[in-house]
């Protein structure tokens, strides 16, 4: 079996501890991917002080040459595109058309943050005195520790890697213990990208140990993260109380709202995809759907026909719609779900069970499963998120109840409303609390040029992607030329009162 290694310092090498786990295919348990260190603390002090050292040279480089190397980084995104899916599928489950999308996320990024290194722009503005120049321009932080979920192995990476190495930073990077060889062959690809040793850096291992190292390390000047609300928020307060910078990606519950006049065929192909698309493994997924009553019994009599049709099986073969969820406990926590919902008076119209047939009972495999007559504040399946094919459906009576209905949600990153009323949709633009809204499109499909992240339980107020992504990896310097050869009090000496 294959031993991988941590790569530090432009080397690859053998964790601390010498210890190892494995990395399982969620398609089947027997498939076993390759072994990764369990790496400790040491392993990551180890790579936050090569990427300090780094953080001297890199930081010199001028910008548009990073640009250059992060381009280059794309052509190879690009080259190895199908077969890093297939290695992706492999290791978490989704089918390989969307894990092909997901390298497509990194090399736009790429190339957008390749040009965007032209154009960090700073700010000049007029003095309040004569002879006198402001300005600000944006510097980078120092050593960022990204910390990521296994859902988009290398999407979500790629957010926040590519615009802080493009800034100027350097990288200790822990991937999901889930999709870690991923994060191999995402510093194989930097590597060959030209960038240089220490600048870039991967350490494996559990959150509990490698994550928690990188938040403790004082050399660690940002924190970005992505994954539950629970760790983010432990991760948030440890930072607060060491002064670390920190971008947070969290939790989501995420809702459609339908009302009587949209396109059925195309709230039913958005449903579906919103969904079951990643197995509901998004945190963008549609985990609610909130219906008008004129059309509640269409929509789900429409959607479950739909979603007991999807072939469930190996994301790596072709003709698999969705794939596995990712492991054992989250297979456990459908069931979970679904048997607390059932108890608590939902109406369970599909799926709801562990899927077994042939093949797929050496995997974790749950139906699509549709939940009705879900009552916000009845039923926990309302509010919780799963991170499973699950959706819940809740009937609504008018436009109104239904913006409240969405809003009530300790969560805020994505959501959709369907409908061909023009004055109805820019009043949800409006009113709807969170950092995303789709109008006739499902609450998935961000594009990596355009800022992505979430109110309340979602965010700490950052955005990735786009041109905010430049926002959360740099800080601003402001200077003040003073060329008139004499002491100008600030609003002291230019004011005689
Ligand atoms: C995530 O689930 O963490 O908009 C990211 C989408 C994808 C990104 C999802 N482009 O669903």
């Amino acid at each position: 079996m294959e031993k991988f290694k941590n790569y530090i310092n432009g080397e690859w090498v053998e964790g601390k501890s010498r210890e190892y786990f494995q990395n399982v295919s969620p398609a089947n348990k027997n498939d076993i991917i390759g072994e990764f260190p369990l790496s400790n603390a040491e392993d990551v002090n180890d790579a936050v002080a090569v990427a300090k050292e780094a953080y001297k040279s890199w930081k010199m480089i001028p910008a548009p040459k990073r640009g250059d190397i992060l381009r280059i980084a794309g052509d190879i995104f690009t080259r190895r595109k199908k077969e890093l899916a297939k290695i992706m599928t492999r290791e978490m489950g989704k089918p390989t058309f969307e894990t092909e999308g997901d390298v497509q996320e990194a090399i736009d990024t790429c190339y957008y943050a390749a040009t965007e290194t032209r154009r960090l722009f700073g700010h000049t503005a007029p003095s309040e005195m004569d002879n006198k120049m402001n300005l600000s321009f944006r510097t980078p932080i120092g050593v960022c520790g990204i910390i990521t979920a296994w859902n988009f192995p290398i999407a979500v990476p790629s957010w926040k890697i590519i615009p802080a190495l493009a800034c100027g930073n350097t990288v200790v990077f822990k991937p999901a213990k889930e999709a870690p060889h991923s994060g191999h062959v995402f510093a194989e690809i930097l590597e060959e990208a030209g960038v240089p040793k220490g600048v870039f850096n991967v350490v494996h291992g559990k959150g509990s140990v490698c994550g928690e190292a990188i938040v403790d390390n004082k050399d660690v000047r940002l924190v970005g993260f992505t994954g539950s609300t629970e760790v983010g928020t432990h991760i948030g307060g440890r930072c607060g109380a060491t002064n670390k910078q920190c971008s947070l990606e969290m939790g989501g519950k995420n809702a459609m709202i339908v009302m009587a006049d949209a396109n059925m065929d195309l709230v039913i192909d958005g449903a579906l995809w919103g969904a079951f698309g990643t197995t509901g493994q998004r945190c963008t997924a549609t985990s609610r759907a909130i219906v008008h009553a004129d059309v509640y019994d269409e929509f789900i009599e429409k959607l479950a026909e739909r979603a007991n049709k999807l072939r469930i099986g190996d994301g790596l073969k072709a003709d698999t719609e969705m794939g596995p969820v990712i492991h054992q406990s989250s297979l456990e926590n459908c069931v979970r779900a679904v048997a607390v919902a059932k108890e608590e008076g939902a109406r369970i119209v599909c799926g709801g069970e562990v899927a077994t047939d042939g093949d797929l009972k050496d995997g974790c495999f749950f139906k699509p499963t549709i939940v009705a007559d879900v009552v916000p504040g009845k039923h926990t399946i309302f509010h919780e998120e799963i991170f499973g094919p699950i959706l819940a459906v809740t009937k609504t009576t008018n436009f109104k109840e239904a913006i409240e209905m969405q809003n009530d949600c300790e969560y805020g990153l994505s959501s959709a409303l369907y409908t061909k009323d023009v004055n109805k949709a820019f009043a949800a633009i409006r009113d709807i609390e969170a950092g995303i809204t789709y109008i006739n499109a499902p609450t998935i499909g961000a594009e990596a040029h355009m800022p992505f992240g979430g109110v309340k339980g979602t965010g700490n107020g950052h955005r990735e992607g786009g041109w905010t992504a430049f926002d959360i990896f740099t800080e601003w310097k402001t200077v003040y030329v003073d060329y008139s050869d004499s002491l100008q009090r600030a609003q002291i000496d230019n004011y005689d009162d």
